[in-house]
């Protein structure tokens, strides 16, 4: 179902418009309210009346993750904080976090985006909805409680971790619809089966991921192992949390950008260039309606592309590809750019494995080491006669050498890179408790 039919649905014409005047509004809110945005604007030669066309907003100067640390905690705030009825943050640069303000009209906009996810995903008022994001200084928990409450599911809010507990509940409630990161959804449905239980009979319809990247092969698995529909979900903290877009359950290809009030747009991230629909580059959104953080240009950091073709859905919006990487966790490993979705997608296509894997490394001297830590599967441990993977000595026997000859020939296809392959046993990488899973440990001192 669309939520919002209205606004979700709007022909691009009447949706620029929207857009123009809600941008006009924003510029000259934020230059009443907001020093660093009076400053900015100034030292660009710009302001708010020159913003005569949608065009006109490359104009603007961007935002950056820096300017929040600098006007840390509340700088960027147009309102005065009895305003606001709501804080949350996320992990910024060098240690201070990102403080996001809501007022009460914040709060609004953003269970309703959230709902218009929720029913993209293919809920329906009534349904019974298990949401396992994690509630707190996060966006995520309460972001989706307040749109599911909104549209009316009945909202199970368990938070992260926990996981018998998120099975129990399954079992127990039947919720037809489940959100959490997708690494957590791994975990779910690999507790549910060594728990013994038949996803088949939970009856879940679909889950509405996201927070941290993930690849087409990790749907497939999630979808498979847990038996529903997985919808990629996008957003963040600096722009509102989540909700920014997220992709319908009938075409799952592109997250529907909601276009009302978050504008998008992809640039090159070395020259601050706008880059045409297709092209991959920085995304940049600025805020179209937000009151206590308004943000313009916010150079987000993903990495991503723009369809502006038209979906089945019927929605209109234009849609965003998945985060293939970042300007800013792109691994440089002997001068070779490297996106950790991509050792994911190699290793996902080798049979032997699980999606679980870590990356390490290291610089003993001057060259770069990368090591992929792949586990394989129950199956394949059990052919090895188990143990042995535990043993560093017995990475050299035929079959475990075999694979490993054959995941470093993978990776080296993809990456043009040589890696140093080390397979873990079965549980053997680490697992999402509930949150985002951090699968990147570099050992350099750059
Ligand atoms: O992760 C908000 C969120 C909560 C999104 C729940 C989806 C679901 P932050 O903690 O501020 O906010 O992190 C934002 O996470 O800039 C991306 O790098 C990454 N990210 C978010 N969604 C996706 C996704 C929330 N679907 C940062 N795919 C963003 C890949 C994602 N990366």
């Amino acid at each position: 179902m669309i939520w919002n039919p209205e606004m979700e649905t709007m022909p691009r014409e009447r949706l620029r418009a929207l857009q123009l005047e809600r941008l006009q509004q924003t510029a000259r809110r934020v230059c009443e309210r907001v020093s660093f945005y009076r400053n900015t604007f100034d030292k660009a030669g710009v302001n708010p009346a020159d913003i005569r066309s949608l065009e006109d907003i490359r104009k603007l100067p961007f935002t950056r993750k820096a300017d929040f640390r600098d006007t840390y905690p509340t700088g960027l705030f147009a309102v005065a904080l009895d305003q606001v009825v709501r804080i949350h943050a996320s992990s910024g640069t060098t240690g201070k976090p990102i403080i996001a303000g809501y007022t009460r009209a914040d709060v609004n906009m953003w269970a309703e985006t959230c709902a218009r996810c929720l029913a993209s995903a293919g809920a329906v008022p009534g349904d019974v909805f298990q949401n396992a994001y994690g509630y707190g200084l996060f966006t995520g928990g309460l972001g989706f409680h307040y749109g599911g409450e909104l549209m009316g599911l009945t909202v199970i809010p368990v938070s992260g971790g926990n996981t018998e507990r998120q099975i129990l509940l399954i079992r127990d409630l039947k919720p037809k619809i489940l959100t959490c990161t997708p690494s957590y959804a791994l975990t779910i449905a690999e507790t549910i089966r060594t728990m013994g239980i038949d996803p088949a009979g939970l009856g879940l319809k679909a889950a509405v991921v996201g927070a941290e990247p993930w690849t087409e092969e990790m749907r497939k698995e999630i979808e498979a192992k847990l038996r529903l529909k997985a919808v990629n979900i996008y957003g963040l903290t600096e722009v509102i949390g989540p909700g920014v877009s997220c992709e319908c359950v009938e075409v799952r290809h592109g997250a529907h950008i909601y276009e009302d009030h978050f504008y998008p747009e992809v640039i090159d991230p070395n020259t601050g260039e706008v880059l045409p629909p297709g092209a991959r580059g920085e995304l940049v959104f600025t805020s179209l309606t937000k009151e206590a953080l308004p943000v313009i240009r916010y150079r987000t950091g993903d990495i991503a592309s723009l369809d502006a073709s038209p979906c089945a859905c019927g929605r209109t919006s234009i849609r965003m590809s998945r985060i293939v990487g970042r300007t800013d966790d792109m691994l440089i490993i002997r001068g070779v750019n490297v996106f950790p979705s991509q050792i994911e997608t190699a290793l996902m296509r080798i049979p032997e494995l699980t999606p679980h894997y870590q990356l390490v490394i290291t610089r003993e001297k001057t060259l770069d080491e990368l090591e992929v830590r792949a586990e394989v599967s129950d199956e394949f441990f059990r052919l090895i006669g188990g143990e042995i993977l535990v043993d560093e000595a017995h990475q050299a026997d035929h079959a475990v050498h075999e694979l490993r000859r054959r995941v470093g020939e993978r990776l080296r296809g993809t990456l043009n890179l040589n890696t140093t392959v080390r397979l873990l046993p079965p549980g053997g990488a680490p697992r999402s408790e509930g949150g985002k899973l951090k699968r990147v440990v570099d050992k350099r001192k750059l």
